[in-house]
C-alpha cells in the first residue's frame, strides 16, 4: 500500500523592501494555483515569505522593526492564501515574522505555520537556531541580526499527524543542526518542511562561500537519510536588497536523494510525488531506532566522554 503525498516546493525570488504584503501574496497565490492544477496536496513556501529578509540590515526604530512582523495570522493581506487553500484543497507551509504579546510583553519570533486543505492552521513552529549576531557589525556588506530581532523559539519541534503522515517543521539555520532532525525523527516524522534565506557570502566564514550550495544540500540530505524522512527546503533566492541568496530549493527522499530541485533564482514551483511508505522501510531497517539506537549505549559513551546526553536532555 502506498501513501502518496504530492508535494510542491515553491521557491521565491527576491522580495524588495518596497513590495507590499498584498503584492507578495499574489506571487504566492500564482504558485499555489499552479500546484493545485498539478494535483499537489501541500505547497512549501520559504522562511520570511511575506517580506524581504530584514535581519540583513540594521533597523533603529522599533516602529520600523515592527512593520516587518505579522501581529495576526491569518490577517487581511494573507487571507486570500487561506481561502485559495480551502478552494483548491491544497495545504501549505508559510514562514513569516511573528509579533505577539505573551506573558504580558511583546515577543518577536521567526515563525512558520502548517495549514491544512481546509485552510485551517494545523501547527506553528518558532525558529530555535538563530544564527548571526545581536548587534550590527560595522563594515560588513550586510548584517544577520536574527539574535537581535527574534527570540529563540519556545514551541519545541513537534510532529503533527496531517496529510496522511507525520509532518514536522524547522527553519533555515535549524537545518544545519542534526538535533533538529533527530528530535522529530524520534517522534517518527515522515516529512520535514522548511524554508531558508541563505546568502551566498558568509561574512563570518568567507572561505566557505563556494561551498554554500554543497552545504545546503548536504545537511538536508543527511537529515533525511539518518531519520528516514522526506525533507523539503524552499529558498528565498536571488539578489534581495543587495544580498545574493542561494536557490536550490528541493524535495529529498528518505534515501537522501534529491528527487526534485529548482534550477532558477526566481519564483519557481517544482512538484514531486512522495510515497510516505518509503519512510517506513528505512525506519524498520537501517534506522530502526528501537533496535539499533540504544539509549543505554549513549549513556555509556557520554559518561566516558563527559559529553552530556547527546540531545542535551
Ligand atoms: N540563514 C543562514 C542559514 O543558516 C548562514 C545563515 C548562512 C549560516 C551561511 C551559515 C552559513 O542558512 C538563516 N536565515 O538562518
Amino acid at each position: 500500500m502506498s501513501r502518496i503525498l504530492t508535494v510542491g516546493v515553491a521557491q521565491l525570488g527576491p522580495i524588495s523592501r518596497a513590495e507590499s504584503r498584498q503584492d507578495v501574496v499574489l506571487r504566492l497565490l500564482a504558485m499555489l494555483e499552479d500546484a493545485g492544477r498539478m494535483g499537489s496536496d501541500l505547497v512549501v513556501f520559504p522562511e520570511a515569505a511575506l517580506t524581504a529578509f530584514f535581519p540583513h540590515w540594521a533597523i533603529e526604530s522599533e516602529q520600523e522593526l515592527d512593520s516587518w512582523f505579522e501581529t495576526q495570522m491569518p490577517n487581511a493581506a494573507v487571507q486570500p492564501l487561506f481561502e485559495a487553500a480551502r478552494r483548491l484543497r491544497v495545504g501549505f507551509h508559510l514562514g513569516y515574522a511573528e509579533l505577539t504579546r505573551e506573558d504580558g510583553r511583546k515577543r518577536r519570533f521567526n515563525t512558520s505555520i502548517l495549514v491544512g486543505k481546509d485552510g485551517e492552521i494545523i501547527g506553528k513552529y518558532r525558529k530555535i537556531h538563530l544564527p548571526g549576531y545581536d548587534a550590527p557589525r560595522p563594515g560588513e556588506p550586510f548584517q544577520n541580526l536574527e539574535k537581535m530581532y527574534f527570540e529563540v523559539g519556545n514551541l519545541r519541534w513537534p510532529v503533527w499527524e496531517a496529510f496522511g503522515g507525520r509532518i514536522g517543521m524547522m527553519i533555515c539555520n535549524d537545518r544545519r543542526w542534526p538535533e533538529a532532525y533527530r528530535v522529530m525523527g524520534l517522534q517518527g516524522v515522515e516529512l520535514i518542511v522548511l524554508g531558508y534565506n541563505t546568502p551566498v557570502h558568509n561574512p563570518a566564514m568567507p572561505q566557505t562561500d563556494d561551498l554554500g550550495n554543497f552545504h545546503n544540500h548536504l545537511v538536508m540530505q543527511a537529515g533525511a537519510y539518518q531519520n528516514g524522512t522526506f525533507v523539503v527546503g524552499a529558498a528565498k533566492a536571488g539578489v534581495e536588497e543587495g544580498v545574493d541568496q542561494i536557490g536550490q530549493s528541493c524535495i529529498i527522499a528518505p534515501s537522501g536523494e534529491i528527487i526534485s530541485q529548482c534550477t532558477t533564482l526566481g519564483d519557481e514551483l517544482q512538484v514531486a510525488r512522495c510515497d510516505l511508505d518509503l519512510c517506513t522501510s528505512y525506519k524498520t531497517s537501517i534506522f530502526n531506532f528501537a533496535k539499533h539506537r540504544r539509549p543505554e549505549h549513549y549513556r555509556l559513551i557520554t559518561e566516558r566522554t563527559g559529553a552530556g546526553d547527546v540531545l542535551g536532555r
